[in-house]
C-alpha cells in the first residue's frame, strides 16, 4: 500500500491545526501509520529541502521549520501521495483554492502549514530520513469485529 510523508509545519502547529489536518486524511479514508512532535534540527531541515539548497529562500525555510515544533505523520491508502498533494492545494496559499488545506488556512508562501511528499521517490526517502522503520506501524482496522 502507498504511503508518504506529511508534516504540520510549525505554524500549522502554533496555530492549533493538527487536529483540523489529521481529520480531513482521517475522513478521506487513509490511515496514519505513523505519527511524532519534534522539533527540527537545523541538520534534518536542511537534508529535507536538500533539492532547495541553492534557491534565495533556503535560509528562510530552514529557519522556519526549525523555529517551533512539527508534527510528523506517514499515512497510507491508494494513490496517497498525489491526493495528499491536491488536498494541500498550490504551493502559494495565494493560489489555492478554497477546500484545500493551504486555501483554507494558509497565509504566504513561507508559512504554508504543510508539507506534503510530490513523489513516490520523494515519499521513501522522506520516510526514511523521519521515521524508524519500528515507529511506522502497519495495522489492519479491526472495528468491525466490536459493532
Ligand atoms: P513542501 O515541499 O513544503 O511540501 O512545499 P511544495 O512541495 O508545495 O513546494 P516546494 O517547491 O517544494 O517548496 C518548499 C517550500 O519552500 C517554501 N517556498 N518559499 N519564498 C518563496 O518563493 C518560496 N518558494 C517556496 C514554501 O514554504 C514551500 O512549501
Ligand atoms: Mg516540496
Amino acid at each position: 500500500m502507498e504511503k508518504t510523508f506529511i508534516m504540520v509545519k510549525p505554524d500549522g502547529v502554533q496555530r492549533g491545526l493538527i487536529g483540523e489536518i489529521v481529520a480531513r486524511f482521517e475522513k478521506k479514508g487513509f490511515q496514519l501509520v505513523g505519527a511524532k512532535l519534534m522539533t527540527v534540527s537545523r541538520e534534518l531541515a536542511e537534508e529535507h529541502y536538500a533539492e532547495h539548497k541553492e534557491r534565495p529562500f533556503f535560509g528562510e525555510l530552514v529557519d522556519f521549520i526549525t523555529s517551533g515544533p512539527v508534527f510528523a505523520m506517514v499515512w497510507q491508502g491508494n494513490n496517497v501521495i498525489a491526493t495528499a498533494r491536491q488536498m494541500m492545494g498550490k504551493t502559494n496559499p495565494a493560489d489555492a483554492l478554497p477546500g484545500t488545506i493551504r486555501g483554507d488556512f494558509g497565509v504566504n508562501v513561507a508559512m504554508n502549514i504543510v508539507h506534503g511528499s510530490d513523489s513516490p521517490t520523494s515519499a521513501e526517502r522522506e520516510i526514511a530520513l523521519w521515521f524508524n522503520e519500528a515507529d511506522v506501524n502497519e495495522y489492519e482496522k479491526t472495528i468491525n469485529r466490536w459493532i
